[in-house]
Formats: C-alpha cells, structure tokens, sequence
C-alpha cells in the first residue's frame, strides 16, 4: 500500500546538540524489577471485565482502531516484568470491544531509531490503503525521541499481526535545533485539511509551556513542522499524548478526524506530566490558520475540565465508523507499590472503553461506558422508591459486590438545607478529603459505598454533596479511598471533581459505577464528572465484598431507582 508514497530520503541524523538532557521523570524507574520475570500471576485484585494483559506491566492505550471489523488497541507494554521498562506494543484485537485475545507485541525495538522504545503513538487509515501507525522512537539511552512510521505487513489481515518499519523512510520526523528532542513525543492520529495535506501533532515543552506541535505532509512520508504550533499553554509543563478530535454540536454521533465545518467543535486534551492527569478544553479549529481557540468558558491549563478526576492517563481516542461513535481509551495505573506489583505478576489496566460526546450544553464532554459492556451483565437487581434518612444505609443484596455494574438515580425535595460553600473550597479533592462520607452533611453526602466490607471496616465511597454559594449551588462528587483497606501503605487519594448541573429544574442526581476487585469506575450526572479509583481491599474481597446506598446529610434521600448487575467476567487471552 505504501507504494503511493514516494520515496523519501530521509538521513538519519540524530543530533547531539542537547546531550546533556535528563531522563524525564514520567515513569519512575526500577532497574533491578524491570526484568525480573512473573511466572505466576495473583488473581487477588485482579480484574473481570477490564482489559488487561495475561501479565506484565502496561500503560499507555496506543493506536486504537476499528479496521475490517476488528477493534485492534496496543498498548505500551513490559513483555519481561510487572514494572515500567523493555517497553513495547502489546496488541490485542476484539470484536466488540470487550472480549480481547492477546497477539503477539506489534513494534518492539529493532531499528538505530527505536532501539531504546517503541513509545506511544496513534494509526490513521488512510482512504483506500490501509492503517499507518506512527509512534516515538527512542534512540538513545538520554531518550531522545524521534518520530517512526510502521505498515502493515498484509493490509488484507484484518488481525494486523505484522508490522513492517521502512528503514527508507524512517525515522519521518526528528527535532530540529530549535527543540528539545527529549520532550518530543506521541504523534496524534492525522487528518486530513481541505487543501489535501495531512495534519498530525506531536506533544512538546518549551521552557515551562506544554505545546503541541503541528506537521503536515502531502504524502505522509515527508512531514514540515508548521511555523506554529496548533495550540500551546504556559505553566503546564510537558504536553504527553495531545488528542485532537471533532465533536458534533448536534447530538451523540462521533465523526471522523478530519471532519471540520459550522456543526461541529474541537477538543484538544493533553496529558500534562507535572501532574499525571489529563486536561482538555473545547474550541474552535482555524483551519486556514491551522490553530486552536479554545472557547471563553473551557479553562486552558491546571484548573480546566478533565477526562476523569482519578487513576486515568494518557487516553487516546478513535472513531469507530461501524457505530458512528468516538471512543476513548485511558490507562489507569495501580495504587499499590512496585514490590507489590511485582508479587502479583502485574500492573495497569485500561478502563472501560469510553464514547464521548459533547453535552448539549457545548461546555463540557460527556462519556458513557461502551453499550457492549452491557452484555456481561447477568443477575440484577432493583430497588425503588426507598427513602433514606440520615445515617441510613440499605444493603443492595444477590449480586457478586466485587464485579458488578451499579446505575442509580437519587433525588431531593429541597436544598435549603445545604451547607455554605467557601469560596476558597477550589480544589475538589482537598474538599473530599475534608468532607467524607462520614461527615454529615445537608443536602447529602449521599451515594454509594463499594467494595465495603460486612461490618464497614473498609469501604470505597462514591458520592456527592450539595453546597449553597452565593448565586449557584456547587455539587461535589467524590471517590473516596481512604477507607478503602487496611493496608495503611498504600496510596489512597480522595479524589473528586465539581458536577456542572443545574439543580433548580430538577432535583436528583444519578450515578453509575462499574466495580471489578480494584477498581471503582464512576460516571455522575450521566458522564459529566468521573472518577476512576484504583483500590485493594483486604476484606471486602470477591464473596466478602458488599454494596450500601447511603445517606448521611440531613435532608432526606429518595433512591428513585437503583439497578444492579452481576458481571460475568470477559475474556482476555
Ligand atoms: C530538555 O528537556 C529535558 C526534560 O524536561 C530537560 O531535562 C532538559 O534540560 C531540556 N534541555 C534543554 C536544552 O532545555
Ligand atoms: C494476507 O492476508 C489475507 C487475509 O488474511 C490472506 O488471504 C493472504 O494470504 C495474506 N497474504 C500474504 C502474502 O500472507
Ligand atoms: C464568550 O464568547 C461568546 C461567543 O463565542 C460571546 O458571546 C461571549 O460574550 C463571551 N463571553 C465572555 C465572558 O467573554
Ligand atoms: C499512579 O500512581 C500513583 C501512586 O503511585 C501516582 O501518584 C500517580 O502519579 C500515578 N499516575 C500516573 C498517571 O502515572
């Protein structure tokens, strides 16, 4: 397929003017763990129904398509260890986005201009041809980074399983003198202008700013980096993985990367290193001027809107053409330590794939667990119309607590009773961490309490608070693992996010976690806020695990309606 692209010569030059750079501290590294070998794997904490590979370490979601009927995902991956290191990409392919086999790694090491790591990058299907990957290539031990090109060997293969990198034509993009070749990573899946040319990004720093680097190509062979770069933030530090997509103003469709026009908006998400989470805004795309505005009400930078306010980095999205939706893929690491990690024979998992959509509201996302999810569902069950009173919890009963799927809908008759809200209160999770779900409240904390043990020695909250300010009402929504094991070692955040709903109109709040073992994935406010928590109970493990819908505020609660599935566990191998 590549035969069209004309024959690039490409002088592999990697230039040493910035050789004293330092490794970059995104992945703290553990020499003597990288490749000690895992010839068990713990099925502890292990999840059901989230991907993960047989064993190893994994992280970053690499590459994501839907290509002659197969949903292919790589991801960064540690063939030898349970640690970060020997990094390449893993591959898996679906049908439906949630029963996985295992092939083998798609790019490892094995150019001058990957010899250090096959990082992170994205495909794009070019019309009529075929996928592209392009990804990071690390060619020395100061990880300089370059920008490779792999094929296909057999476009016809709808597995993909070999990939072919055309040493004529590799590496496609290298820094220039005025970069830092160091922090130079994680190519975007392109697209393609009304002028005919490719675009893709490539995430970088300057000084302190985060920037994403625009190229564009005619042939996707030869890249020119344009003048400027789409869009860049000062303060933010290094831009990883950006994604760059269009989202449409008129309901849930999800489009194609190169589609632009009056009905449709951009969103541009960068995973910011300094801080291990992900950030986006929504804009508008210039396309004559091949730069990004984002909108007055989208926060450029630290204090803006995120994916998930938890354990979720490094996320990549694609267009799935079969459903006419946009997915999103995001990596969330473990909680526990690297000893840890290395007993269980593993690390990181993916969340559950994610389609995203822009809400009608045109100021924020909205993501909702993939629909195919929803045939692992078995045993349910429901409640209706309970009130909950303050310090009540019910016990949701008859279905296996430590891997199910849990949608419930709480509503409120007033909210005169909610606390003032403290203007300085501006960080969601220091809030959380102030107001548990024991401290009672007004108008809640209510919600959930998941993975919790008989007698609540441990429990994972998820939950939200209602606060009066001056002229709005602020909803927090948290995920609280504090209490969730008695393994004091471990890290455990109260994480949390503020919820954009406007309460006068309508006075309830909804709420769906999908709990597997480790993991508390949340969605509020139907996927306006969530949070993904990584945590390890002792007690609260597989038949010992259990569910409470709580109230805890002084104003009473009705649980409108609550439904609860049982999880058959999905295939991953
Ligand atoms: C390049 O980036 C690395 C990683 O942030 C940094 O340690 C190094 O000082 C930078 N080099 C230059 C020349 O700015
Ligand atoms: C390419 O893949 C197709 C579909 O799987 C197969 O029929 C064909 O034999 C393959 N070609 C080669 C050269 O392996
Ligand atoms: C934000 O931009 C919109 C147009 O997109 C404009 O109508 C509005 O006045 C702006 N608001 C502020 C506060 O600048
Ligand atoms: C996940 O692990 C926790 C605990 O070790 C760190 O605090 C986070 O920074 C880390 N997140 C990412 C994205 O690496």
């Amino acid at each position: 397929m590549m035969s069209t692209l004309t024959n690039c010569v490409t002088v592999f030059i990697v230039v040493c003017v910035i050789c004293n750079n330092g490794v970059e501290a995104f992945h703290r590294i553990y020499p003597h763990l990288q490749s000690v070998s895992t010839p068990s794997v713990s099925k502890l904490h292990r999840t059901g129904y989230h991907f993960q590979p047989i064993r190893n370490w994994i992280n970053d979601p690499n590459g994501p398509m839907y290509y002659k009927g197969v949903y292919h995902l790589f991801y960064q991956y540690n063939p030898k260890g349970a640690v970060w290191g020997n990094i390449v990409w893993g591959h898996s392919v679906s049908k439906d986005l949630i029963n996985w086999k295992q092939l083998q790694p798609a790019l490892y090491p094995s150019k001058p201009f990957d010899k250090y790591g096959c990082w992170s990058g994205s495909a794009t299907i070019l019309p009529g041809q075929g996928p592209v990957i392009l990804y990071t290539g690390v060619v020395d031990k100061r990880s300089n980074e370059v920008q490779c090109l792999a094929i296909p060997a057999n476009a016809s293969d709808p597995f993909l399983t070999k990939w072919v990198k055309p040493d004529r034509l590799n590496p496609i993009v290298i820094a220039d003198h005025s970069m830092n070749g160091s922090v130079f990573r994680d190519p975007t899946t392109a697209w393609l202008g009304k002028d005919g040319h490719w675009r893709m990004l490539i995430g970088g720093k300057k000084k302190d700013s985060g920037l994403a680097y625009l190229y564009r190509s005619k042939d996707f062979v030869k890249w020119i980096r344009a003048k400027h770069p789409i869009h860049s933030a000062k303060t933010t530090g290094m831009w990883e993985c950006p994604d760059f997509y269009p989202v449409s103003l008129n309901g849930k469709n999800g489009l194609d990367a190169s589609m632009t026009g009056n009905s449709v908006k951009h969103v541009l998400k960068n995973s910011l290193d300094m801080t291990r989470y992900e950030y986006y805004t929504i804009g508008t795309y210039l396309q004559n001027k091949d730069k990004y505005i984002p909108d007055n009400t989208s926060e450029d930078g630290w204090g803006g809107l995120r994916y998930d306010y938890g354990n979720f980095y490094a996320s990549k999205s694609f267009f799935d053409p079969s459903k006419n939706r946009r997915i999103i893929w995001g990596w969330a690491n473990e909680s526990d330590s690297k000893e840890d990690d290395v007993k269980k024979g593993w690390a990181g998992i993916q969340a559950i794939p994610r389609t995203v959509w822009l809400d009608s509201g045109g100021r924020q996302l909205r993501q909702w667990p993939v629909e195919e999810l929803n045939t692992l569902r078995g045993k349910k069950v429901e409640i209706g119309n309970q009130k909950l009173k303050k310090g009540d919890y019910v016990e949701v009963k008859g279905i296996t607590a430590a891997q199910a799927d849990v949608e419930v809908t709480l509503s409120f008759s007033s909210l005169d009773k909610a606390e003032e809200f403290d203007p300085r209160w501006v960080n969601a999770e220091d809030l959380c961490a102030l107001k548990g779900s024991n401290v009672q409240g007004g108008v809640g904390p209510f919600g959930l309490l998941t993975l919790a043990s008989q007698k609540l020695e441990e429990y994972t909250p998820v939950f939200f608070r209602i606060f009066k300010a001056s002229n709005k009402h602020v909803i927090l929504m948290c995920s609280d693992a504090r209490s969730s094991s008695s393994n004091i070692e471990l890290y455990k955040p109260s994480f949390a996010g503020f919820v954009d709903v406007d309460l006068a109109n309508n006075m309830k709040l909804s709420l769906r976690s999908l709990i597997d073992h480790s993991v508390v994935e949340s969605f509020g406010a139907g996927g306006k806020t969530n949070i993904l928590s990584r945590v390890y109970p002792k007690l609260a493990v597989k038949e010992k695990a259990h569910l409470f819908v709580f109230n805890n505020g002084n104003e009473q609660i009705t649980v409108e309606n609550l439904k609860a599935w049982s999880m058959k566990s999905a295939r991953r191998n």
